[in-house]
């Protein structure tokens, strides 16, 4: 810099300025742009209760997700002994109302398969439930809420409660390997007695071989708080999808309402 000639200040305090010019103008820009962007972000309408925008985000991972899923595919399974003795109790919506245990039926809408009478309800007991061949499986259960732990469950697999009571198809028969793809609907609804609690599950999920009607935990009846008399057990999905207390279960071919999608969750809710 000693050199005289090597430096010129006038035309390095022009460079310097024009540099700084330039980079606050591109700030600037940016703040616009990122202003203008999130100002048209919460103008969206929201599609319960999340923006429109994520809304069609969290559809498209779900249909990608369902999709790529298979029934073949399975949630890792532990031995028994790795489950947890104390179970979390998370979630009681639709469970504080009075619920006479020993008077309670499940109630499983379905087709009759006459094009006259659109649907028949029809009661099954508990007992009816546990005289079919018993389902365990130990898996790592996980919430939303960020904690897992691994858990210890026993009922009747869906997939033999649909083919005994013919169930899940638009022509009434037993769901197996012979349907045809358009006879199967495409969504099943769980509810609470009271319907306050409810959920809405893709059929390839339900009929997957780790999806159970619960009523056993760690080898015991279920406990009233962990959704006795039945509850769902669906491996592939979070806990969120594991309604407690099972009323009704329903068919549809449209997604069935969800009480957390309704809430800005993924309606797909897939692990
Ligand atoms: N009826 C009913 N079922 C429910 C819920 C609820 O609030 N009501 N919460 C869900 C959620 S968010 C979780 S994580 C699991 C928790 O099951 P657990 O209480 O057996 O741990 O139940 C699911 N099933
Ligand atoms: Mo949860």
């Amino acid at each position: 810099m000693d050199t005289p000639g090597s430096f010129d200040e006038k035309e390095f305090r022009r460079l310097v300025r024009r540099k700084t010019m330039k980079s606050f103008f591109l700030f600037f820009i940016f703040i616009a742009l990122l202003y203008a962007g999130y100002s048209w972000l919460i103008a969206q309408p929201k599609d319960d209760k999340a923006l429109r925008p994520f809304r069609n985000i969290l559809n498209a991972n779900g249909s990608v997700f369902a999709r790529s899923f298979s029934s073949d595919n399975k949630a890792p399974e532990y031995s028994k002994k790795a489950a947890t003795p104390r179970v979390r109790v998370n979630g009681d919506a639709g469970m504080t109302s009075e619920l006479d245990q020993a008077k309670w039926k499940l109630k499983l809408v379905r087709n009759s398969g006459s094009s006259l009478i659109l649907s028949d309800t029809i009661l099954i007991s508990l007992d009816e439930l546990k005289a079919m061949p018993k389902t365990e499986v130990v898996f790592n259960f996980k919430c939303i809420e960020g904690w897992s732990q691994v858990t210890w469950w026993g009922g009747v697999r869906f997939s033999d409660f649909a083919k005994k009571y013919r169930a899940g198809t638009k022509s009434g028969a037993a769901p197996d390997e012979k349907n045809k793809q358009e006879d199967i609907y495409r969504y099943a609804g769980l509810e609470t007695p009271d319907k306050e609690y409810y959920v809405g599950i893709d059929m390839p999920s339900m009929f997957q071989s780790q999806t159970i009607l619960c009523y056993e935990m760690n080898g015991k009846p279920l406990p009233e708080n962990q959704g006795a008399p039945l509850r769902l057990i669906i491996p592939v999905k979070y806990g969120i999808k594991h309604l407690k207390r099972i009323g009704t279960i329903f068919f549809s071919d449209d997604p069935p309402p969800d009480y957390w999608a309704k809430r800005g969750y993924d309606y797909f809710a897939g692990l």
